[in-house]
């Protein structure tokens, strides 16, 4: 019989306490009691079809089942919570809703894998006994998805976003709109979804959200505690925006659309007003579907704007996006530019040699991000056989997206917010696609931005992630088997 701390919990929570001898069973007459109707309904769900069991979700005292309540514990973050296991009963105590959802995410990875299964299972559906006391490292655990360079519908992502949520990821970024296409409907400039958002890499018809779509997600998202974050690239990556609106365009003529995989060709005309009317005007209806905090503007590999254009440039827009109360973040080419109060830098170059551009955004006392490319880069390819991605930052395998420390990457940079994994997806089609360049490594990274620096190391990772892929494949996650990882 194993102890709690024993179990495979993935990302490890802060604080583990076994009690030994003592065990949980789930029995059929179970009831589920809870101070938040949702949290105890999406409990109920998600263990309704593997058990059989009725699970009513009741208001009263709990003879035996599972308790969620919202109350003051000695935690102060929002997301942590506590959970304890004894004979009759587990109870999971946070002061927020958040921090109730963690709590259960924990407890389901306490359950046997075959919990995970959308059919009865035999069970027996025993938790060993025990306290876990939990809360994050960071505040920002995120992924990214390129929705340009390939559209994918927003099922797949509210499937992704349930990927995230399960490892307690908070955040997920979309990258709305790039050379090879614009993906979110805008009312003022409607020929961006119609016309840029019409193909992809490749040639294929692409497609785009429409304001309904967007904010569809935005609400499935938030029911999982996760922030979408959007991203309009400016003032390169716009060959899309160029070709649905020529004016946009120093010489006035439309581009051809865009179907390569190459970067840093186009540019918006920054010397034109129109180019600001347009940048305020997407802006304005982008913020107004985003209750998050942030908003993404881009601002890489703008190779194609000049230096001078480019500082212009950001100095008009930035603070466009703190007047409609949204903070800005940019991809760490922005560090020079004159910067708005709590300005965020997602740095995304390799781990040893930060370059001149995060130094500035450091020495402004911009917010760092961070998803160095050589660890982080879900689009990387795990090794040279994997039979998509790309390699220009190099093979990132399971353990190279775990083992380093966030803390210690860039010296210097006090104001670490977190850590995010972008999947660029000039080479990713398909759902399955996606799942195999991001698992195993997203829920490395989940970890990485959850747990605590000293309850990792790779030997005790690699044993408690191994046991994750029978649950991936009940959940139909197809994954790449890194021969690192002990796979049952
Ligand atoms: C660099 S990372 C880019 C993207 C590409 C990616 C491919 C960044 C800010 N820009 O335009 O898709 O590399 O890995």
């Amino acid at each position: 019989m194993l102890t709690i701390d024993e179990l495979t919990v993935v990302p490890m929570p802060a604080e583990v306490i076994p009690s030994p001898g003592v065990l949980f069973t789930l029995r059929p007459g179970a009831t589920i009691r809870s101070g938040s109707a949702f949290a105890g309904q999406q409990l109920a769900e998600a263990l309704r079809p593997a058990t059989g069991f009725p699970l009513p979700v009741v208001d009263g005292p709990v003879e035996h089942g599972i308790e969620l309540v919202l109350a003051e514990i000695p935690e102060t973050s929002p997301e942590a919570y506590v959970l304890e296991i004894d004979e009759r009963r587990i109870a999971v105590t946070a002061r927020a809703e958040a921090g109730l959802f963690y709590g259960v995410q924990t407890l389901l990875q306490l359950l046997p894998s075959t919990v995970e299964a959308r059919t009865v299972q035999a069970g027996p559906w025993t938790v060993p006994g025990g306290r876990i006391a939990d809360r994050p490292r960071y505040g920002y655990r995120g992924a990214m998805l390129d929705v340009a360079r390939h559209f994918f519908g927003v099922e797949v992502l509210m499937r992704f976003v349930d990927r995230l949520s399960r490892y307690k990821m908070n955040i997920l970024h979309l990258h709305l709109s790039d050379d090879q296409g614009w993906r979110i409907a805008v009312d003022a400039w409607p020929r961006l979804a119609t016309v840029g958002g019409a193909t992809q890499v490749g040639g294929g018809t692409g497609g785009h959200y429409t304001k309904a779509q967007y904010a569809e997600l935005v609400r499935y998202a938030a029911a999982r505690h996760v922030t979408i974050v959007p991203e309009i690239d400016m003032p390169g990556h716009v060959n899309a925006a160029l070709a649905a609106y020529p004016e946009l365009n120093d010489d006035g003529v439309a581009p051809p659309a865009y179907t390569g995989v190459d970067v840093g060709f186009s540019t918006l005309s920054v010397g034109k007003d129109v180019t600001y009317t347009f940048a305020r005007q997407v802006l304005e209806e982008v913020a107004a579907l985003t209750p998050g905090p942030y908003l993404h503007i881009g601002g890489d590999e703008a190779q194609s704007t000049q230096t001078a254009d480019y500082l212009e440039f950001l100095r008009r827009v930035q603070p466009m996006v703190t007047a409609l109360g949204k903070t800005v973040v940019g991809w760490h080419q922005v560090g020079p530019a004159a910067r708005e109060p709590g300005r965020i830098a997602q740095y995304w170059g390799h781990t040893p040699e930060p370059d001149e551009d995060v130094r500035a955004a450091i020495a402004q006392g911009d917010r760092i991000l961070l998803s160095p490319a050589d660890r982080v880069y879900l689009d990387m390819k795990y090794t040279p056989e994997t039979p998509i991605g790309l390699d220009w930052a190099g093979h990132v395998s399971t353990r190279t997206a775990y083992d380093w420390d966030p803390a210690t990457l860039l010296p210097g940079a006090p104001d670490v917010i977190g850590v995010e994994a972008p999947l660029w997806t000039e080479t990713v089609a398909t759902e399955a696609d996606i799942d195999l360049l991001a698992f195993p490594r997203l829920p490395a990274i989940a970890e990485l931005a959850w747990s605590p620096q000293p309850a990792r190391d790779w030997p005790g990772f690699r044993a408690r992630l191994a046991a994750h892929g029978p649950r991936w494949a009940h959940r139909g996650i197809g994954y790449h088997p890194d021969p690192e990882i002990p796979w049952p």
